[in-house]
């Protein structure tokens, strides 16, 4: 039988805790345990997580133990896990991936410097499973021909799946992506992708591509998506040429408001939260970000949404007393690029300088940063 039944999770982040609250660690964990829970229940073939397990290479001892209890919980079903590093868990040059110590458990770690496959199953009834970790600053060059590489292999296996973790254009902002879809190989029967954390999913040709989407909300610029569709993982199956998806939604993830504008605006805003999402705030209280844009005390509003106390764990309000300090609060991650720009204001060259660096430094292992601000600087192997 022909047929792999497999789901694709992504971004878990595990460790990672948004806000400083105790909680959100915990949400992260309660999110991946469910995305397990689920492949489980499916009685799934094998597990696919595209990039970002943890939320960093070194990740805490909790973090590294949730991992483990749910591999092992996988383990006992002889379900494997098939993953790659994204760039929040990419360990530096000269050390293996964090996850890399489950491998007796069950856990693959595909390519860390280039593209790399095995073959889940025997013979004929098999599938090819290729996956190359994220790759950026100076291993960005290298992406198109692992892409290639992996292409050719794809096209001698009847049915295969590719995991990787890059921003591909024109799904994510363009300055910001590693490669264009066109770029994509296009024999694989489902190309599992990570990076980008709300969900999207493609039919190219006879194939799906997929971002699977974040597991919790992991920045401000996602509660919107989250609450209008959810997050979820991919349930796949491929059987022979044909591939279909299912979005599975993940019950755990906690909700959140985020409000902005007077005090009395915002307190209807938040009403009218309340009256859409009653549900979901009875599994898991909600988070509330406000954003006040009057002239008070932090601690005047805190009083006035104190009723809410039983449906939110509230957060300190900003205050916004001032014309012209007033912003979208959504917009605060975006372009990160006018950021600078902005800061320089007046000295274009210095703000955009002053960004490639801030990406040097982001995007590569402290050697290589060093070695190309040395390049933009033109001050190459003079120090
Ligand atoms: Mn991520």
């Amino acid at each position: 039988m022909n047929i792999f039944r497999f789901v694709h999770i992504s971004d878990t982040h595990l460790g990672s805790r948004q806000y400083s609250i105790k909680e959100r660690e915990d949400d992260f964990y309660d999110a991946f345990t469910e995305a397990v829970q689920i492949a489980l229940d499916h009685e799934v073939d094998f597990v696919i997580h595209s990039g970002d397990l943890f939320d960093e290479h070194r990740p805490d001892n909790r973090a590294l133990s949730v991992f483990r209890d749910n591999i092992i919980k996988l383990q006992a079903r002889k379900i494997p896990f098939y993953m790659i590093m994204g760039d929040h868990d990419r360990p530096k040059k000269d050390d293996i991936a964090a996850a890399n110590i489950f491998d007796f458990l069950g856990v693959k770690v595909l390519g860390l410097e280039e593209y790399e496959s095995v073959l889940h199953g025997n013979g004929s009834e098999s599938i090819l499973i290729g996956g190359i970790s994220n790759m950026k600053g100076m291993r960005r060059e290298r992406l198109k021909s692992q892409y290639e590489r992996a292409n050719y292999e794809a096209a001698d296996n009847k049915m295969a799946i590719l995991i990787s973790h890059q921003a591909i254009s024109p799904y994510f902002i363009s300055e910001q992506c590693e490669a264009t879809s066109e770029e994509l190989p296009v024999n694989f029967n489902y190309m599992a992708f990570g990076h980008i954390h709300n969900r999207l999913e493609k039919r190219i040709g006879n194939s799906i591509f997929s971002y699977a989407g974040s597991t919790e909300i992991k920045s401000t610029n996602e509660i919107d998506f989250y609450m209008r569709h959810g997050k979820s993982i991919n349930m796949v199956s491929v059987e022979n040429d044909q591939t279909t998806v299912e979005k599975i939604s993940l019950k755990s993830v906690r909700p959140q408001a985020m409000v902005q504008g007077t005090l009395e605006g915002v307190l209807k805003s938040i009403e009218t939260f309340v009256s859409k999402n009653r549900e979901r705030l009875e599994v898991k209280k909600g988070i509330l970000t406000m954003e006040i844009q009057e002239k008070i005390k932090a601690i005047d509003v805190m009083e006035a949404v104190s009723q809410y106390e039983d449906l939110f764990l509230i957060r300190t309000p900003v205050i916004k007393a001032q014309e012209g300090e007033k912003h979208n609060v959504s917009a605060m991650t975006d372009s990160l690029k006018d950021m600078f720009l902005e800061y320089f204001s007046g000295d274009e060259d210095t703000g955009k300088m002053a960004y490639e660096i801030y990406r040097d430094v982001m995007d590569n292992d402290p050697e290589d940063a060093v070695k190309s601000i040395e390049k933009r600087l033109g001050i190459e192997g003079k120090l």
